[in-house]
């Protein structure tokens, strides 16, 4: 089904349901060259949510803040390429969203354990906030918060579903949001995990 959770922002309940096997593959593969890990934030604390990229750029967190890189800080290669078809779920969920063309040059893959959380932020370390990113939960259910245009506005709960895609632009791209403590639960695809895939262009327009 198709929500919309504010001007700009579109669940596509279920829109990935049927690749979420071959999502999990990706990650696995993508694991194998570009390890999960966790990252540490400038103030210099451990994020709970293990991360790695596909792509060619990846988000990354150290002392010296946050940014996009080409190489990946762990290991010194780049990223590993991002497969055709994982780029054209990404375009497809966006232009059914009412946002044409979209071509992601980075993906985040976020991997939350029992008690993991991503605290409420606003993601604007792209160039480009005219673009939207487009983001696929997988595995066990996550509470999606859903903020406003100021961190004080108190957050909105949105469940999470496995093959779940939401795809955020326009108005709503810069809204706060994050995901509350993941809770103790078993999928049949994941175990005990959730992984979000978002899907985002960094540097330049169409
Ligand atoms: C709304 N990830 O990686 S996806 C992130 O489930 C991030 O791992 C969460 O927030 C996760 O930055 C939430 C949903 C999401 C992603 C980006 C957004 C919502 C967004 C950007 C702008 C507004
Ligand atoms: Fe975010």
């Amino acid at each position: 089904e198709r929500l919309s959770l504010d001007p700009g922002a579109v669940l596509l309940g279920g829109f990935a349901l049927p690749v979420d096997r071959y999502l999990l593959e990706v990650i696995t593969h993508v694991a194998e060259t570009a390890p999960f890990r966790h990252l540490e934030t400038p103030g210099g604390r451990r994020m709970s949510v293990a991360m790695t990229n596909v792509g060619r750029l990846g988000w990354v967190s150290d002392r010296h803040g946050y940014r996009y890189s080409p190489l990946d800080p762990l290991t010194g290669r780049p990223w590993p390429t991002m497969p055709p078809d994982l780029a054209a779920l990404a375009t497809n969920a966006a232009a059914t969203a009412g946002f044409p063309n979209f071509a992601p040059e980075a993906c985040l893959i976020n991997r939350y354990a029992s008690g993991a959380k991503l605290s409420l932020h606003q993601d604007r370390d792209e160039r480009n906030l005219d673009q939207p990113i487009v983001s696929v939960s997988l595995g066990v259910d996550a509470r999606f918060l859903w903020g406003g245009q100021s961190r004080t506005d108190r957050p909105r709960r949105v469940a999470l579903h496995d093959g779940d895609v939401v795809v955020w632009g326009g108005p709503a791209r810069l809204t706060y949001h994050g995901v509350d403590t993941l809770i103790e639960s078993s999928h049949p695809l994941t175990g005990t995990l959730r992984y979000n895939l978002t899907f985002r262009t960094v540097t330049w327009a169409r």
